[in-house]
């Protein structure tokens, strides 16, 4: 079990242990455009602990983070800590609307925004300081006011450090709080096991830092390890295949769409530079592990994490990989699979994942508990069925369950199905309601440029579903649709898809 003094302050341990550790020459933070030392990220993130004091930020307030993923954002996140206050990180892209909500439930005492990021802020009653331009009120100015040195707030380890949001299924965002200790948890469980950095590494990866899958993959396990960070404030995946060759990436953090598309392009070679790779915020596809593997000869880590746990809980690296399966318990949790009243079922059995750890939800004042916690076990509300070497197959979303003349469909088995013919960029799969059956399967895809999506198309791709699947599971309704709806961390809204097949 993992053992955390009474009292700790994650910024110190990620940052001032970590120079004392390896020294504060090495690099820390990059862009394309900037190379930041631990030294550096160490005196910006002090001076914006002493601005924020100076406006009068107290220890458990909490302070609003809004900008994509650069150096400054990660220093004011580390400030913020440093002084003792809550970092409440936002997705860049959100509206002003959105951030209302946020701005609502988490009740910021301050803002910091990156100074391109200003506008959807300024209906808030809320004072904000603009980083990373060069205006005299920007922050970089006054921090060049402020002392070096800081002293850490003495926070109890189990302070909250942070609020994550996450939008549910419904769209309406939810606080999750998580304390000093669960950041340096993630680190010595997921991290240390599975991901095993080194002091070398270079880290890179597009979940922006508002999503726990990455704070914790580019900024959390880089500095816990004294490794480097290249931080990217936007990037396709040809764009992002680009920068893992030219500054030599060794880690690399994104979604399993990202690895499918540049494995499917001519940037493929470009990956066998990395040590590592992470998969996480979807369901990695057997054939896009497979593909890795014979183009990199490693084996991609895939995970299940939540916002609600702050990072990964199930995974499996190197020769334990079994691409179908995500993987085993990360060594620090536990994970069962039990029915709908909360009785573990046997193994080979799909049922509900519940998980228990070091981390855990619990939410800012909320009585919505789609996920909720009994006996310090956490529904993640994921149906997964384990096998007997302890391995965890991911079905579906419990809402992803599609039940269909009786038979219980698994959406994203389906889609894996889709997803295996040419002509298909990528698809997801609900339940579109029906008299007859109760519900069908009904499959929302997009198809390569250039190719029609007319009534051919459907029936080649229903055709091809019941060549190799059970012909029961085949989608009785297609529709080609330009893009999939994605939330701000990327993930597909299927939620927006099911109201759609309802209509
Ligand atoms: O979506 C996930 O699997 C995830 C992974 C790590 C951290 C957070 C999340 C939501």
């Amino acid at each position: 079990e993992l053992q955390y003094p009474d009292r700790l302050n994650a910024a110190t341990r990620l940052l001032d242990d970590t120079i004392a550790r390896w020294g504060a020459d090495r690099p820390a933070l990059l862009s394309p455009t900037e190379s930041w030392s631990y030294g550096e990220l160490l005196t910006r993130a002090n001076q914006i602990a002493h601005e924020l004091t100076a406006q009068g930020v107290v220890p458990g307030n909490r302070v609003l983070l809004r900008g994509p993923n650069t150096p400054w954002l990660a220093a004011c996140w580390l400030g913020v800590l440093k002084a003792g206050a809550v970092a409440v990180a936002t997705m860049p892209m959100l509206r002003a609307h959105e951030l209302s909500k946020i701005i609502e439930a988490s009740t910021p005492a301050i803002a910091l925004c990156d100074h391109r990021y200003l506008e959807e802020l300024q209906s808030f009653d809320l004072p904000v300081v603009p980083y990373g331009g060069d205006s005299p009120d920007d922050l970089a100015a006054r921090c060049a006011t402020r002392p070096e040195a800081f002293e850490d707030v003495d926070t109890a380890s189990d302070d909250v450090a942070l609020l994550a949001f996450t939008s549910g299924t419904t769209g309406r965002p939810k606080a999750t709080m998580h304390f000093h200790r669960d950041l340096l948890a993630i680190a010595d469980t997921f991290s240390r096991h599975l991901v095993k950095p080194r002091e070398t590494d270079l880290f890179c990866g597009t979940p922006p830092l508002a999503f726990t899958f990455g704070l914790g993959g580019l900024l959390v396990f880089p500095l816990h390890a004294g490794a480097a960070t290249l931080l990217v404030e936007r990037a396709t995946p040809t764009e992002l295949a680009d920068l893992v060759a030219e500054h030599h990436v060794t880690v690399l953090f994104t979604a399993p769409t990202a690895y499918r598309a540049i494995l499917a392009s001519d940037r493929r070679p470009l990956l066998s530079g990395l040590r590592r790779a992470v998969s996480a915020g979807e369901a990695l596809p057997a054939s896009v592990a497979t593909d890795f593997h014979e183009a990199t000869g490693h084996w991609l880590i895939d995970g299940i994490g939540s916002t609600e746990m702050l990072h990964v809980f199930i995974s499996a690296a190197d020769e334990d990989a079994r691409p179908g399966a995500t993987g085993r318990v990360v060594p620090g949790y536990r994970a069962q699979i039990v029915d709908d009243n909360g009785r573990p079922v046997p193994d080979g059995t799909p049922g509900r994942l519940a998980v228990q750890g070091p981390t855990g939800c619990r939410y800012l004042a909320d009585d919505r508990q789609t996920v909720f916690v009994e006996d310090g076990w956490n529904l993640t509300g994921d149906t997964y069925v384990r096998d007997s070497d302890g391995y965890f197959h991911y079905r579906a979303r419990s809402d992803d369950m599609i039940v269909s003349s009786g038979y219980n469909i698994a959406g994203p088995e389906v889609e894996e199905v889709l997803l295996r013919h040419p002509d298909v960029l990528e698809c997801a799969v609900v339940a579109a309601p029906d008299d007859a059956r109760g519900s069908i399967v009904a499959a929302y895809v997009v198809l390569n440029e250039g190719v029609p999506g007319d009534d051919a198309k459907v029936k080649e791709l229903q055709d091809f579903a019941k060549s190799l699947a059970a012909p029961y599971k085949y989608p009785r309704r297609v529709e080609f649709i330009p893009a999939l709806p994605r939330n701000p961390s990327g993930k597909v809204q299927r939620y927006l898809l099911r109201r759609r097949a309802a209509e």
